[in-house]
């Protein structure tokens, strides 16, 4: 995928700050530490575009990146995981609310990425989102993250494990790593058919 651009466009606190480009959208949700930022930066092929972080709850913020890739252009959006225990819980109740407010009125808002590292097991907050997506007609897709912590075998058994448990409907259930750029072709594929779904 050629990238000819990537660049922050800004980063959101509040609902009134989204921006209005109106160019399609494309949400990257899950746990904290999963990979999120990693795989933003895979995508767009920089380093250091998305601040990523071996400490949980990097990403506090809706980060919105302006990206052209190939003949697309859209919105990446980076947003703060969940599932971290180290906040207050005003905090969290206040990224739950702000992604929410994302996640419900977005009508830009054309896929959502949810993202699983390999070695967990799906759980609720998962399951859950994609059931919630899925009721508000928001296509998602998961990708699997850090496949490159796995050996081959291993891999292949942890991968045909995560797919057997997951019994939600998703477009596809698409295996990465932002380590050795695994998947993320088979992502751009997916990203430009589900913008260009009507
Ligand atoms: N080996 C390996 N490590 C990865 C991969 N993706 C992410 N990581 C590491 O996992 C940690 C978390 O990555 P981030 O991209 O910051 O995770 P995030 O989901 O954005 O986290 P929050 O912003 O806290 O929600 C970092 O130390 C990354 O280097 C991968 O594909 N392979
Ligand atoms: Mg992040």
């Amino acid at each position: 995928m050629k990238i000819k651009r990537a660049e922050l466009l800004t980063s959101c606190s509040h609902p009134s700050q989204f921006p209005k480009t109106g160019l399609p959208e494309v949400a990257f949700l899950g746990r904290s530490n999963v990979g999120k930022s990693s795989l933003l930066n895979a995508l767009v092929q920089r380093k250091k575009l998305a601040h990523t972080s071996s400490t949980p709850g990097k990403t506090r913020l809706i980060h919105f990146f302006h990206v052209e890739a190939g003949s697309d252009e859209l919105l990446l959006v980076d947003l703060p995981g969940y599932g971290w225990a180290k906040v207050s819980r005003k905090e969290r109740e206040g990224w739950q609310k702000l992604i929410e407010g994302y996640l419900e009125g977005r009508p830009e808002l054309r896929a959502a990425m949810l993202l699983q590292d390999l070695r967990r097991d799906f759980t609720e907050d998962e399951t859950l989102l994609l059931e919630w997506l899925a009721e508000r007609d928001v296509p998602s897709l998961v990708a699997i993250t850090k496949t490159d912590k796995l050996k081959p075998m291993r891999r292949k058994a942890r991968l045909a494990e995560l797919k057997k448990s997951l019994d939600v409907p998703t477009a596809a259930i698409i295996p990465t790593s932002s380590q050795t750029r695994d998947g993320i072709d088979q992502l751009w594929k997916q990203i430009h058919e589900m913008i260009h779904a009507n």
